[in-house]
């Protein structure tokens, strides 16, 4: 449970003031563009994370308890097809929650890696993790997993399990998906495994009404991260005058979030000011769907052969079993 302790801090910003720093470099540089954008990382401080495990519980947001009801349902056919002593890699663990009904069929596995940004959660969900499960070596590892972070797998590539769900990829553009998934193929090594979920594109009222919750949980996420560049960096957002918006992109395959200003006005982050006209918004988020067909053609574009897929009754929801072949140079060398 130690382990990785010694080199967490090697793989994150070493003071609280190189995050602040960053922060407020990517919020100046996104109030300041002809379209306003702000980072969706920047969502999850704690009462983020707290309203997004909110988000993962109401009716309206299907994708949490779809994937869940998938793994359940088809977690002795995932087992079946990985050997034993594999080591399960997951990224973005949160509360390590799905993992379990994994570590609960897999044989023998030979470790749990947990990989988060959030150093507390992450320390506190493996303790608790490692408590359930005497058996299992847990190695948690503080660190963003969209940058390289050190991995040693016993048993090789063919060994390795990456686990990624909740449809968190479909929070990249495409291109980013790719780069990221061809990334992780390289890290692991060819005949590395990922386990992914990722969201279906479907009726639009569906999907318009996962991100507009009527108890307005989903408003408030969005709308926390004004709060949070109020407080870490000086801000002067007045919340009453930026409303919610979320809809479905039909061209680009993705739901979008902004922030919208309900009137005329200038807000100032850090002395820096902003003019905001009535109507503008600030792109928060985008949250892309895709058809099957559509992710496996992503997928095999960085380097992923598609084994077997699972989906729900109501084609809400894939969960996605890959293997990396590895860049056609590297296979020739
Ligand atoms: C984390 N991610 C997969 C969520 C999504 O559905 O794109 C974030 C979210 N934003 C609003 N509701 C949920």
């Amino acid at each position: 449970m130690t382990d990785g302790t010694a080199s967490r801090r090697d793989h994150m910003p070493a003071t609280k003031a190189d995050w602040d720093a960053d922060f407020l470099k990517d919020v100046l540089d996104g109030l300041g563009r002809t379209v306003k954008a702000l980072p969706a990382k920047y969502f999850y401080d704690e009462r983020g994370s707290k309203l997004f495990d909110r988000i993962c519980e109401l009716d309206e947001y299907y994708p949490t308890r779809t994937e869940t009801a998938i793994l359940s349902r088809h977690a002795g056919d995932i087992a079946e097809r990985l050997d034993r002593g594999m080591t399960l890699v997951e990224l973005g663990s949160g509360s390590s929650v799905k993992v379990r009904l994994l570590l609960d069929v897999l044989d023998e596995p030979a470790a749990y890696v947990p990989v988060d940004i959030s150093g507390e959660h992450l320390e506190a969900s493996a303790a608790r993790l490692a408590a359930d499960y005497p058996d299992l070596t847990v190695k948690p590892i503080h660190a963003d997993y969209n940058r390289p972070f050190p991995l040693s797998v016993k048993g090789g590539p063919e060994r390795a399990l990456a686990f990624f769900p909740g449809s968190t990829i479909g929070n990249f553009s495409p291109d980013e998906a790719k780069a990221f998934l061809a990334r992780l193929g390289r890290q692991l090594g060819v005949g590395g495994r990922l386990l992914i979920g990722v969201d279906l594109k479907k009726d639009k009222a569906r999907l318009e009404a996962a991100y507009n919750d009527a108890s307005g949980v989903t408003a408030a996420f969005n709308l926390n991260l004004l709060e949070r560049i109020n407080r870490e960096l000086d801000g002067t957002f007045d919340l009453s005058s930026f409303a919610h918006r979320a809809f479905y992109n039909d061209q680009l395959g993705r739901i979008e979030m902004h922030l919208e200003s309900l009137r005329p006005q200038t807000i100032t982050v850090a002395g820096v000011p902003f003019r905001f006209q009535e109507g503008e918004t600030i792109h928060t988020e985008v949250s892309h769907k895709y058809a099957v067909a559509e992710f496996a053609d992503l997928a095999r574009e960085a380097h992923w052969d598609l084994e077997e897929t699972w989906t729900d009754a109501e084609d809400l929801f894939s969960v996605h079993l890959l293997t990396a072949i590895g860049a056609p140079s590297r296979l020739r060398a």
